[in-house]
């Protein structure tokens, strides 16, 4: 069998490239401004499609969203089987195809491809897809369902929501009917998993106080106000920031990304959160979530994927112990380089804890290795992973004692309420629920595990962010070549100074991060850090930070 050439050219005729464009699949898929992606979404559709014949007709996700990123972006990105992200070797056949110049180019591309990865075309090929709330959605969403219709995909649309409900979907699909079964391949099969987990770990616990969930105007918001229904009384949401349809709000100075970089309440909130109450804010796809409370002085505290790391992985480690597995079942962490030194500190020294390059899919993979891994990057996106060795102890340890055969349940109830294919926010937020409610916590006794090093990020604008290669978990610079040595004589005069710079992946930005014992040190370590940056690449002063 061979490729439907002439439905592929003809439909690709309608889809050109910009020609001034050159695409990249990065940290997160494909990402730009949204009018620029047409193209870039049928080709994908047509990869999507041979991805999954290249794995037997096992289904594939399309998730079309720019999560955090303004409302004007947007972006795609390809979701393996088992609800994780697309094997890397696959990221550069999708740059290839994205930047063909032309019809002709493409379909030489096509070919290519077909014949190198020896891809068996009479297989089936299955996709489900979905978008987020953004208005360039329902266009590239049609871009996309062109490359299904070109190469005859078998595609199932899962309208708009959330990126971890994209991913649980995938994953339920593929393990229907199997002794893997993660659940019934529908939004209301996500939520009965995830909130009957919920209930039976909170049962018997005193009632939480109502939990306020910044929505930041994204799909988040239609998500939550399911799962609000489904949790009923065991845990009372207050949703804001709600307004998917009102144009420029997206994570319009709302949302997990805004309170990480501002360090601060999105304003939108401030005049229902008082001193003591306990709140979080999604990102505009929903697999980010950032914590935070007011303390009695009403002074802002921010609880981010750093502490959600150690408060949930203290838990989870007592919960090994009270169940007798302490011997079997050995708990790591990863991180990436944004791990807050407080943190790092707190956490190497009870359990081992790696630093891999930022993008959920590296930490995804090192927190493979562990028996149970726990990933957050500081961002707050990150989740926990029960390895298949480790769910098989849990269903078969034979608990000697009451309390172990509480403290077992309870852990196998985790592996429920956790999404363990991608990060989720509202996952990750019931996960949360469950862990303060069972030590009795407010966020005051949470933030106190450790204290944060005052830090910094700030984005530098630059002509060309290739330039910037780094090692060491994107700590070190290798490229532009000196410019390491002048951040490290820098860094060396802050106590407990520490920065690095890198490239983004979802931006056409280079990002600085900066900390020390300080507030006013570690500002002014980010922004002579990024001075640097600057003045080694030279760029529109209008940009200049500091
Ligand atoms: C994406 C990735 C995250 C990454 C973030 C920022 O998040 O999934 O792993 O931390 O981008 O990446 P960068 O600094 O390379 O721009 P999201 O929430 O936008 O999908």
């Amino acid at each position: 069998m061979s490729l439907p050439i002439d439905d592929i050219r003809r439909l690709a005729d309608l889809h050109q490239k910009p020609r001034h464009l050159h695409f990249q699949y990065g940290t997160a898929g494909f990402r730009t401004i949204g009018e620029n992606l047409e193209s870039v979404m049928f080709k994908v559709g047509i990869l999507a499609g041979l991805r999954s014949k290249r794995l037997d007709g096992h289904t594939i996700g399309v998730m079309v969203t720019a999560s955090h990123n303004p409302e004007p972006d947007n972006g795609v990105k390809l979701v393996d089987p088992r609800g994780e992200m697309l094997e890397a070797s696959w990221e550069s056949h999708a740059t290839a195809l994205a930047n063909a110049a032309d019809t002709d180019a493409f379909i030489e591309v096509l070919k290519n491809l077909v014949k190198t990865l020896k891809i068996d075309l009479s297989k089936p090929s299955r996709v489900v897809y979905a978008r987020d709330t953004r208005p360039s959605g329902p266009a590239l969403v049609a871009a996309l369902e062109d490359g299904f219709t070109a190469l005859g995909v078998e595609a199932r649309n899962a309208g708009v929501t959330t990126t971890p409900i994209l991913h649980y979907l995938v994953r339920a699909i593929n393990t229907k009917s199997t002794k893997d079964t993660y659940g019934d391949d529908s939004v209301e099969g996500y939520m009965q998993k995830l909130s009957t987990a919920f209930k039976k770990l909170v049962a018997g616990k005193p009632a939480s106080p109502p939990l306020i969930i910044d929505c930041a105007n994204g799909v988040g918001a239609e998500a939550a106000a399911t799962l609000s229904k489904y949790l009923g009384e065991s845990l009372p949401l207050i949703l804001l920031n709600t307004e998917t349809t009102t144009p420029g709000a997206l994570n319009h100075a709302c949302g997990a990304d805004f309170v990480k970089t501002q360090q601060k309440i999105p304003p939108s909130l401030s005049s229902h959160i008082k001193a003591g109450q306990r709140a979080c804010s999604l990102d505009g796809d929903a697999d980010r979530l950032m914590y935070f409370y007011l303390d009695d002085r009403s002074q802002f505290h921010m609880l981010d994927g750093d502490k959600i790391a150690a408060l949930v992985a203290a838990f989870i480690v007592d919960l090994v112990k009270s169940a007798g597995l302490e011997n079997e079942v050995r708990v790591g962490i990863v991180q990436t380089a944004y791990a807050n030194g407080g943190s790092t500190k707190y956490l190497s020294e009870r359990l081992p804890v790696r630093c891999v390059p930022t993008g959920v899919k590296h930490l995804h993979h090192a927190a493979e290795r562990y028996d149970v891994g726990v990933y957050f990057e500081a961002n707050g996106h990150g989740t926990v992973l029960f390895s298949p060795e480790t769910q098989a102890t849990l269903a078969e340890h034979q608990p000697s004692t009451p309390a172990q055969s509480t403290a077992l349940n309870h852990l196998i109830n985790l592996t429920q309420v956790i999404n363990q294919t991608v990060g989720d926010a509202l996952s990750d937020m019931l996960l949360v629920e469950v862990v303060l409610a069972h030590r009795s916590y407010s966020g005051v006794e949470w933030d106190s595990l450790y204290v944060d090093l005052p830090n910094r990020l700030v984005k530098v604008v630059v002509p060309d962010r290739s330039i910037f290669k780094t090692e060491d978990a994107e700590r070190r610079l290798v490229s532009p070549s000196g410019l390491q040595a002048r951040i490290d004589d820098l860094t060396r005069k802050y106590e407990a100074g520490r920065a690095f710079v890198r490239p983004s992946g979802t931006e056409d930005v280079v990002r600085v991060y900066a900390e020390a014992r300080l507030r006013a040190q570690a500002d002014e370590l980010a922004y002579r850090v990024a001075g640097l940056v600057y003045d080694e690449t030279g760029g529109d002063p209008a940009t200049r930070p500091g």
